[in-house]
């Protein structure tokens, strides 16, 4: 019996990535003076490991042995971050990014059914409210019963901490929910606390290992642009008759 849906945030319920996070990114590093600048296709590689801060950490060992670390450089990575919080949050108050298909209206679907609602991701709480108000609706944080985000967990996806984290607030096993997510990490993090899992892939994720998932789709799909299921000869729109069928099956 399915009672909650948990989505990741990134990648999932709007394409942020690559119009969003490495946008602010690269204006946070212009405000720091740092030459520092993430093209798309670096950033694809970026993406490998989750979180802003791990990720500009990760960017400096990995791509610039060039650069030579202050003595503080850990508060120059989190004050980098404050400021790209802001470049991101502004950019999604412009009303900068769409969901996406299939997200409001199966978000709708959820709520006239009385199901519970959930968000985990590693992404930093403000972008989860600024996404959630911009583009889904000026109320729709309050639709969630939990916000599972940010550094409330030390160890972030991969790791299965931020769903379980979600699951132990929202009091539910995860036998009676499913996990929405856009990436291998997203996948790994869901299946480690026992969800089973819905993928819909963007640009940056079409090329990952979704073994285990319940369906690997091209989005949630619209009446009039059903989703493309990349993992069988399938189209359609995800809705709970759908999603109860799949994962009874
Ligand atoms: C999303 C992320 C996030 C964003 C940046 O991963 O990795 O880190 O890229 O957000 P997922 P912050 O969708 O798997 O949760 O800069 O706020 O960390
Ligand atoms: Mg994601």
């Amino acid at each position: 019996m399915l009672k909650a849906l948990l989505f990741d945030i990134d990648g999932t319920l709007a394409d942020t990535e690559r119009d969003g996070h490495r946008v602010a990114f690269n204006a946070a590093f212009r405000d720091f003076g740092l030459d520092w600048d993430w093209d798309a296709a670096l950033y694809g590689k970026l993406l490998a490991v989750t979180g802003g801060k791990e990720r500009m950490r990760h960017y400096v060992d990995r791509f610039r042995p060039d650069y030579i670390k202050p003595v503080d450089f850990d508060d120059l990575v989190v004050e980098l971050h404050k400021i790209k919080t802001g470049h991101y949050t502004r950019l999604l108050a412009a009303g900068g990014i769409p969901l996406r298909p299939g997200v409001k209206r199966l978000i709708d679907e959820v709520r006239q059914a009385g199901l519970t609602l959930a968000i985990a991701t590693t992404t930093t709480p403000e972008n989860v409210t600024a996404l959630l108000r911009h583009s889904l609706a000026p109320d729709s944080p309050d639709w969630f019963a939990v916000i599972a985000a940010g550094d409330i967990v030390p160890a972030k996806k991969p790791a299965p901490d931020i769903y379980r984290w979600a699951l132990d607030r929202l009091g539910l096993k995860a036998a009676a929910c499913v996990a929405f997510e856009d990436s291998r990490n997203g996948l790994l993090s869901a299946q480690g606390a026992g969800l089973k899992t819905v993928v819909t892939v963007n640009d940056y994720t079409r090329d990952d290992d979704f073994a285990g998932a319940v369906a690997v789709l091209s989005d949630l799909g619209e009446p009039d642009a059903l989703y493309r299921r990349l993992d069988r000869e399938e189209a359609g729109v995800v809705d709970l008759a759908r999603l109860n069928d799949w994962l009874q099956a």
